[in-house]
């Protein structure tokens, strides 16, 4: 799934405004932590070597999404070149899941009650990639505020290993099993799965700048106040690709903007979206180990607090493919990576974030023998884009606006 031209209702002017030109899951690198022979090398490239588009089956009606979504085909391709439909491969939904768009209450004064609230409803694209035992959710979720959410989710079978050992009492204690039982003589091999986002980010116009908007904490306030130490925005615009390779730090934060450096908001402010990572891991293989060196675009992932961080990458249109074109030969020779290295100048310029959302997981019982899904997000998110609140005038809802459904004893 692609999201092409992404683009943004001017509420206040009646204008369509671009955000981003193309978006889309570039790579899946997915290494096994298991290193005895016939496990070694189990590290997979899920798009580059299989293809998330030519992996996708079709979604099941009423169960993977709501009974009113819309459905789109898929055209695929036969080894002989002909090409054949598939239907119900992508499906566009409007989603109301009884969250708050904004709200806002005051005691009642001199009898006015003032009391506002208006329902989040929010358009959703959404693909399944059944990869091998594993299972890609990709949603694309657009807000009526200008958020765009994309979330990742992941289902399906792991991919498991026999065990003469029923229980972990059975398992003698010069016998070394780090690999969790998930049931009666099986393993489930703990692995990671990163996914890479392509995300070619147009804030009203192709030309755009990164800026690093670093939290630092002063300290010295001169004993003016009781306070011993605030916080304070330090902005720094990107020159250069280099400058642009972020690891997120929960003790030393920034913020990502991609603003246009030719538009302003009429307070005088560039134009702009942000990045707002969410849950996400990164990868801890040794940097020469022949899977990370394939996946070296991961690498800016090491995680310095926790498991939060982040990689963003600037590149070239020509470069769409993360693990680079021929993945399945690939020593890391030609991957987003090594194209950074160029340090190409990257200031008011056609732009690509490259996002990396990462999981750990370490399989347990409730993971046999199908796993309920588990899912992580990003957020693009609009930063003086606006020149306010663009969602002020969206409608409240009302009782004849709902279908009402009563659970059957109380009818
Ligand atoms: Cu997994």
């Amino acid at each position: 799934m692609v999201i092409s031209k992404a683009m943004v209702l001017d509420s206040e002017t009646g204008e369509f405004r671009s955000v981003m030109y193309k978006g889309f899951a570039s790579e899946v690198f997915v290494p096994y932590m298991d290193y005895r022979q016939n496990w070694y090398f189990k590290s997979f490239m899920d798009a580059g070597e299989f293809g998330l588009g030519a992996m996708a089956l079709a979604l099941v009606p009423l169960n993977d999404c709501p009974r009113y979504s819309y459905y789109l085909d898929g055209v695929f391709v036969y080894a002989d070149g002909r090409p054949y439909i598939q239907p119900n491969m992508i499906c566009i939904f409007e989603k109301y899941a009884g969250d708050i768009d904004w709200r806002h209450s005051e005691p009642p004064v001199n009898g006015f009650d003032h009391n506002q609230a208006r329902p989040r409803i929010t358009v959703v694209a959404r693909m399944a990639a059944s990869v091998g035992n594993y299972d890609y959710i990709f949603d694309w979720e657009f807000q009526m505020d200008g958020l765009i959410r994309v979330q990742v989710s992941l289902s399906g079978m792991l991919m498991v290993k026999g065990t003469p050992y029923e229980n972990p009492n059975q398992v003698p204690s010069n016998v070394e099993m780090s690999t969790p039982l998930v049931s009666e003589n099986v393993l489930g091999v703990v692995h990671d799965h990163f996914i890479t986002f392509h995300l070619d980010m147009d804030i009203d116009s192709s030309n755009n700048s990164f800026v690093n908007i670093n939290l630092v904490k002063e300290e010295n306030l001169g004993g003016q106040s009781p306070r011993k130490s605030i916080l304070k925005a330090k902005r720094q615009v990107a020159k250069n690709e280099e400058d642009a390779r972020i690891k997120l730090k929960l003790y030393d934060p920034s913020e990502f903007h991609f603003i246009n450096p030719s538009r302003f908001s009429r307070l005088g402010k560039p134009t702009g979206y942000k990045l707002v990572p969410r849950a996400t891991a990164a990868s801890l293989l040794d940097l020469d180990d022949p899977p990370q060196l394939r996946a070296a675009f991961t690498n800016n992932q090491v995680p310095v607090i926790g498991l939060f961080s982040i990689q963003m990458l600037f590149c070239n249109r020509s470069e769409p493919w993360a693990g680079g074109f021929l993945v399945y030969q690939s020593k890391g020779e030609d991957t987003l990576a090594v194209w950074s290295d160029r340090n190409r100048p990257i200031e008011n310029k056609d732009i690509v974030l490259w996002y990396t959302l990462g999981f750990h997981h370490l399989p347990c019982q409730e993971d046999f023998p199908v796993m309920p899904t588990v899912s992580s997000s990003f957020d693009l998110k609009p930063v003086n884009f606006f020149e306010s609140n663009p969602i002020l005038g969206v409608m409240p809802n009302f009782e004849k606006d709902l279908p009402i459904c009563w659970a059957s004893t109380s009818q």
